[in-house]
């Protein structure tokens, strides 16, 4: 009806003719533009997210504003691909497509096969479907700086390499092409042999079809390990077997690029070392193989967790200076080293004790440092690595319990007063802490006379946010009721500083170390910072941003601006932001110090 009378209207003569037409015209026209605006946006929101966010998300992986991986993990275990068929689960599909992946080039997907990676993607936590389309030896760029490629190594002089693979259920391809890119980048000469560890995988691709696939390489033996013992017993099950000068362990998702190996030798060589290479993302989704930054070392959290974070201003120095020379780091991420034999089975090669997954690169780590070795980094040697989000595979136990007991022997043997931190707050821990027997690591701390965690901290981690002595620990109460603290998920990353909830006594999050020098430090090594009109929580450096000095109950900055919290409805503070404001008397600038025994 109303239709009717419309068209009526506009159907008055020759005129009105035209005008409707142009109407329909323009309507028509935006109807266009909306539609195309609509699959426009699609499109860009398919392209910058990446097809696996719809799976699960560990909280504590994530990628820096750097771009790099700054957690090598804590894992939530997979479910090792429960819906798959066991034909899906135990066959090996390498198929490679033509120039896929070459030059270490991410792989893309057709929408139809984004499906089925995705499917497929539990079952190695990486994309196995773009692993099994790029050729086993696909080519790579070389990744080295100017100054590695021109560094000389006298091949001759340099000791032979053993190296150690490990692996749980693997993918085919992937474990092939760790092989081959050793294969194809290794100096025959030093490269003495590959032993690659069956730590007992079930999948039947692994059995035959595997020695089928390294047969006529002469180089590379496979041991099999009955009971599924975890990396540790697998990787001493690979080390008695070796018989080269050096071990060199990779991970079995890893491809190595040119001139990989010398640098590796070279440094091992002077048996006081425990030598890594600089390691590259291979992309879980893409593999496509990345840099990552160059400024990083390892170090760990309060709860133990394993991350990259920038070395000291000191060490930053030489590697501007001289970009090819190795630097320290406090500790490594386990899987990616080399040491000379001798020195390996000297230091008391592993903690038997540890199974699966966790805590041996810590505690090898700290064993190193500690009775008279060093951890180093050579930015020379260039390794990818696959950075997984959750771990595929099955924790006989449990994770947390493996994870657990792990970290307590690491702790027990080597952290001293600081063992008593972690295990104060970390009840889980504590509580399998005398199930424990160490008393031959113990020993063998004593028989290498080995030095204090302390020493540890002052001398090879200077830049540490652990509590000590000389530090003060404990709870920042603002007037208000709430407390100093980050409050973001995102461990390490900090963002706007706001009063947060107070918790208890054993909220690691609420708590802080306020050094001497006043920093106001949490875990991850976060300091409370001044930043343009609101405080933030920033990577601890040396910056007077991150000075505030105590002045009875306030805290000044240099410039003699109070910590200030602004006042909203909140009736306890929680959520209101902080900032350095002119020292008044407000309420929101006083701050009580509530101090924590941290053992
Ligand atoms: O029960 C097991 N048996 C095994 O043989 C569990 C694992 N493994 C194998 C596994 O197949 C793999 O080849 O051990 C290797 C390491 O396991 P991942 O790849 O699941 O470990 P990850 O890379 O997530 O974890 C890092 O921390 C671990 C702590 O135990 C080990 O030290 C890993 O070697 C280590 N990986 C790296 O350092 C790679 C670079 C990470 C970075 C940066
Ligand atoms: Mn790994």
């Amino acid at each position: 009806m109303i239709n009717k009378q419309l068209w009526s209207l506009f159907c008055r003569g020759r005129r009105k003719k035209i005008t409707s037409l142009i109407f329909i015209l323009i309507i028509l026209i935006n109807a266009m533009f909306y539609v195309s605006l609509l699959l426009y946006n699609s499109i860009q929101k398919n392209k910058t997210k990446p097809w696996y966010e719809s799976l699960q998300y560990d909280k504590d992986s994530y990628v820096d504003n750097s771009g790099m991986r700054v957690v090598v993990g804590h894992y939530v275990g997979g479910n090792s691909g429960g819906n798959l068929s066991q034909e899906v689960v135990h066959s090996n599909n390498y198929a490679p497509v033509d120039g896929a992946g070459e030059g270490g080039r991410p792989v893309q997907l057709s929408q139809r096969e984004i499906i089925t990676a995705r499917e497929l993607y539990p079952l190695h936590s990486y994309n196995i479907l773009v692993s099994d389309k790029i050729s086993i030896n696909r080519s790579l760029p070389d990744m080295r700086s100017e100054s590695c490629r021109n560094v000389q190594y006298i091949i001759e002089n340099l000791p032979t390499a053993s190296v150690i693979i490990v692996f749980h259920n693997e993918a085919w391809s992937t474990l092939m092409r760790t092989v081959m890119s050793v294969i194809l980048r290794s100096p025959v000469v030093l490269l003495k042999q590959i032993i690659l560890v069956d730590d007992a995988s079930d999948r039947k691709y692994l059995g035959k079809e595997l020695e089928e696939g390294i047969r006529k390489l002469n180089k590379v033996q496979i041991l099999r390990s009955a009971n599924r013992t975890g990396l540790v017993g697998a990787r001493l099950m690979g080390a008695r077997e070796a018989t080269g000068d050096v071990l060199v362990f990779l991970d079995a998702h890893c491809e190595v690029t040119n001139g990989w190996l010398e640098p590796l030798l070279d440094r091992a060589g002077s048996d006081d070392v425990f030598i890594c290479p600089h390691i590259d993302l291979l992309s879980d989704d893409t593999l496509a193989y990345t840099k990552s930054i160059d400024a990083h070392w390892g170090a760990f959290s309060w709860r133990l967790h394993f991350r990259w974070l920038m070395p000291s201003t000191e060490v930053m120095q030489t590697k501007t200076n001289h970009p090819s020379r190795p630097y320290p780091t406090p500790a490594m991420a386990g899987g990616l080293f080399a040491v000379r034999k001798s020195l390996f089975w000297r230091l008391g090669s592993y903690d038997e004790g540890m199974v699966i997954w966790g805590a041996e690169n810590l505690e090898l780590s700290w064993r190193a440092w500690q009775c008279g070795a060093r951890v180093e980094i050579t930015p020379c040697s260039r390794v990818g690595h696959i950075f997984r989000r959750h771990s595929p595979y099955k924790y006989p136990g449990g994770v947390a319990k493996v994870l657990n007991s792990n970290l307590a022997r690491a702790a027990i043997v080597w952290m001293d007063e600081w063992a008593d931190f972690f295990f104060k707050f970390n009840p889980s821990v504590a509580a399998i802490r005398d199930q424990q027997s160490v008393s031959d690591r113990m020993e063998l701390r004593n028989r290498l006379q080995c030095k204090s965690f302390k020493w540890y901290l002052e001398n090879v981690w200077s830049q540490h946010f652990f509590p000590t002595d000389d530090r003060w620990f404990g709870r920042i109460r603002s007037e208000k009721g709430s407390c100093l603290g980050v409050s973001s998920g995102t461990p390490g990353l900090g963002g706007p500083a706001a009063g947060i909830s107070c918790g208890s006594d054993l909220d690691l999050e609420r708590l802080l170390v306020y050094t001497m020098d006043g920093r106001i430090m949490a875990d991850e090594g976060l300091c409370l910072q001044q930043g343009n009109g609101r405080a933030v929580w920033k990577t601890c450096n040396e910056s007077k941003k991150q000075v505030w000095n105590q002045k009875g109950p306030r805290l000044k900055t240099p410039d003699g601006l109070c910590l200030t919290q602004l006042i909203s409805t909140s009736t306890n503070g929680v959520g209101d932001p902080l900032t350095a404001k002119r020292c008044v008397s407000d309420m929101g600038q006083i701050w009580h110090f509530e101090r924590v025994p941290w053992r």
